[in-house]
């Protein structure tokens, strides 16, 4: 039984010292530790690589969003970095950030949940809320997390409180994590309500829903949204190709509706480690309880088939001009899955790549964010923006970042192919530029 009572320790949470243990220090465990650090919270943050854990206490962060000198405040503030599990047992709340990728035939990998949780099981004690944030299908916390606290010989709502709380970063945003409003439910009443108070010291804006299945689902709901936009205007652009209408003077047009109306564009796919794979979560837990998910299926199907039109575009406009793609350089440029950032993690930048390499183009790529090394590791050749850009044939751009001279690409490059609208964006009209 912990000492406290549920009111001492909703108060506690809601207004006294305490310390944020957060399992996971990744894109969102960090800044979330961060931020607890910069609210006054006393943080211990937990790692299972320690070479992760040891540039952290060195100051140095892996997590672009997360700078140094934000890290060397949250040190001085005196957030300390593990990873030695047995330290979250110091930790009145637990917060778990681990991944929740999609394994080889595109179903759910709880692997690391499934670790958090066990990790959990072996530090949890008297008075500590546990929070999931890891996106997952709904049911995953009381399948999951129950069990662990349960099998330490705790009680629900009587030595712990479990909630799921979805991560909302959107990477590259300037959006910091305690500006951004947080949904919080709880696998009790009273668990949502100490999440909520535990939360409201990490954000400003807290948004209680009466389950942590409801919170579950508000994430995926939140990225199925964009999936299935996203995936609408890729065939829109298929459609609007098809009549000679230019897609991108069609969205702007479209979004000068002030109401019922965002904006989506189109692009070569769609990449990150949400957008493609969260719908995934919701789509194989709903096949199991025979409920059909077509919305996502077919924007799957046609996020996925991008990287094949773009290719399909490219050698018809080779073949326009009595070439093929085999015996072609081709420059890419921009690897990473959205722009100014370095992630090029599910990026179809590199499907199309990988398609027009398939079909012997001579490739290179060009992309100020992602380090040479990287993209050597995926085997292509590197190509600085200083160099002589003339000697490729045809440049396609994949990704739009802001630090590329898209003048100079179309001054430099004989025939350049937009796939991110950019050239109409800021106006820049070249003869040589077609659009998707
Ligand atoms: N994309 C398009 N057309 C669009 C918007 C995006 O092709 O109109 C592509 C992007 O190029 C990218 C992919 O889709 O390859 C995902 O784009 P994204 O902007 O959704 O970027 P993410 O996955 O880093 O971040 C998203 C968050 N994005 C925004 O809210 C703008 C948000 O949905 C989640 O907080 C986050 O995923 C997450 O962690 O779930």
């Amino acid at each position: 039984m912990t000492t406290d009572t549920y009111q001492d320790r909703l108060e506690r949470f809601r207004t006294g010292r305490w310390t944020a243990g957060v399992i996971g220090l990744g894109y969102v465990g960090l800044p979330l530790a961060v931020t607890a650090a910069s609210r006054g919270l006393d943080v211990i943050g937990f790692d299972i690589d320690p070479r992760r854990v040891a540039a952290l206490d060195g100051g140095t962060s892996h997590v672009e969003d997360v700078t140094d000198e934000e890290l060397e405040a949250a040190l001085a503030a005196g957030a300390r970095f593990t990873a030695d599990e047995a330290h979250l047992r110091e930790a009145d709340a637990l917060f778990i950030a681990v991944p929740s990728p999609l394994g080889r035939n595109r179903q759910p990998d709880m692997s690391f949940i499934e670790s958090a949780a066990a990790t959990v099981a072996r530090v949890a004690r008297p008075g500590q809320l546990v929070s999931l944030e890891s996106t997952t299908y709904p049911g995953t916390t009381e399948d999951h997390l129950l069990p662990a606290v349960r099998s330490a010989g705790l009680e629900l709502d009587r030595d712990v409180w479990v909630t799921f709380s979805p991560e909302r970063v959107d990477p590259g945003n300037v959006l910091q994590t305690g500006d951004i409003p947080k949904v919080v439910g709880g696998v009790s009443e009273a668990s949502g309500a100490i999440g909520a108070a535990a939360y409201g010291r990490l954000v400003d804006n807290v948004h209680l829903v009466s389950t942590a299945r409801a919170a579950e689902l508000t994430k995926l709901l939140e990225n199925t949204y964009r999936a299935v936009n996203i995936a609408m205007v890729n065939e829109l652009a298929q459609v609007a190709h098809a009549f000679d209408i230019d897609i991108w003077e069609v969205v702007g047009a479209a979004a000068t509706k002030p109401f019922g109306f965002q904006p989506f564009y189109p692009g070569p796919g769609v990449g990150g480690h949400c957008i493609p794979l969260d719908p995934q979560f919701l789509a194989w837990r709903a096949r199991e309880l025979r409920v059909t998910t077509r919305f996502i299926d077919l924007a799957e199907d046609i996020n996925l088939h991008m990287p094949d039109y773009v290719t399909g575009r490219i050698a018809a406009l080779l073949n326009e001009r009595q070439r093929s793609i085999a015996g072609t350089r081709i420059l890419g440029v921009g690897v990473a899955y959205k722009p100014n950032i370095a992630d090029d993690r599910e990026s179809p930048a590199i499907d199309v790549l990988r398609l027009l390499e398939r079909r012997g183009a001579e490739l290179g790529v060009l992309d100020p964010h992602v380090p040479p090394d990287r993209l050597e590791r995926h085997g292509f050749t590197a190509t600085e923006h200083a160099d002589d850009l003339s000697e490729w044939d045809l440049a396609v751009v994949l990704t739009d970042h802001d630090a590329i001279d898209y003048a100079a690409l179309a001054e430099q490059v004989e025939l350049v192919f937009d796939t991110r609208g950019v050239y109409r964006r800021k106006g820049i009209d070249a003869p040589n530029v077609v659009s998707l």
